[in-house]
């Protein structure tokens, strides 16, 4: 773990449940930096996070010497360039970058949106949204034993894809739970399962998630809202 290095200017307009959120304070506490937080009411949204990410009006925005960044997975990438000093989040070389940015984005594209979308549908919709899920991890459970380390990051440190996908660890069994439906079967999916147990006991990792009760009760609140626009 690195030793706190910025004082001031560093602001994150985050939700306590967003496994978006969730990505820019593993990122921040990982490298050592202070930062202010500030809590987003998401049903009333702020006039500040509005004036911040007036485009997707999303959280999380992060304020940097009053500049605001939006799009979790950029905001990563800006923490990484802006604070270079160790743990280096995405690997040095081009095509090792690329590569674990392409492994980011598909995780959200294919993974996590589709996983929002078995929590929410029933039926053949839910089937065939947990069916493609599961077909996606395939992939991300390929390159955990390709690389046949604890973390994409390597054998001690955690990288870009690791916190891009951390939402796994916890944010997956809450919303299989919510949605009644299993995705991370751990015969199936063992590297996960291992990366899993990696991830959650690290110790920055470890003291900052939510409690799983309190995200039970927001997600099933969130499937009630969401449902109507997946049946
Ligand atoms: N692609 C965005 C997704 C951010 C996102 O969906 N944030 C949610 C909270 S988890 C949000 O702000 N939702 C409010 C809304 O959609 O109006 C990112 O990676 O930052």
């Amino acid at each position: 773990m690195a030793s706190k290095v910025v004082k001031k200017g560093v602001k994150l307009i985050g939700a306590w449940d967003s496994p978006f959120g969730k990505r820019v304070e593993w990122a921040l506490k990982l490298k050592g930096i202070d930062y202010d937080y500030v809590e987003e009411d998401l049903p009333k949204k702020s006039p500040l996070l509005l004036q911040l990410n007036p485009v997707y009006k999303k959280v999380p925005v992060l304020v940097h010497h009053q500049k605001p960044i939006a799009e979790s997975l950029i905001i990563l990438q800006y923490i990484d360039d802006t604070w270079k000093h160790n743990p280096n989040f995405l690997p040095l070389d081009p095509h090792g970058r690329a590569t674990a940015r392409f492994w980011a984005q598909f995780s959200d594209d294919k993974v996590l949106r589709t996983t929002m979308t078995a929590m929410c549908s029933e039926g053949e919709k839910k089937e065939e949204a947990v069916k493609s899920v599961r077909t996606a991890m395939e992939y991300i459970e390929g390159e955990l034993n390709k690389e046949g380390k604890k973390f994409f990051g390597g054998e001690d440190s955690i990288g870009y894809l690791d916190i891009a996908i951390g939402w796994i660890s916890h944010w997956l069994p809450v919303w299989e739970e919510v949605g009644s439906m299993t995705i991370l079967d751990p015969i199936k999916f063992p590297a996960i399962t291992a990366w899993t147990a990696n991830f959650t006991s690290h110790p920055v990792i470890k003291h900052s998630l939510p409690p799983h009760d309190k995200m039970l009760v927001s997600f099933h609140r969130l499937r009630k809202v969401l449902a109507p626009m997946f049946t």
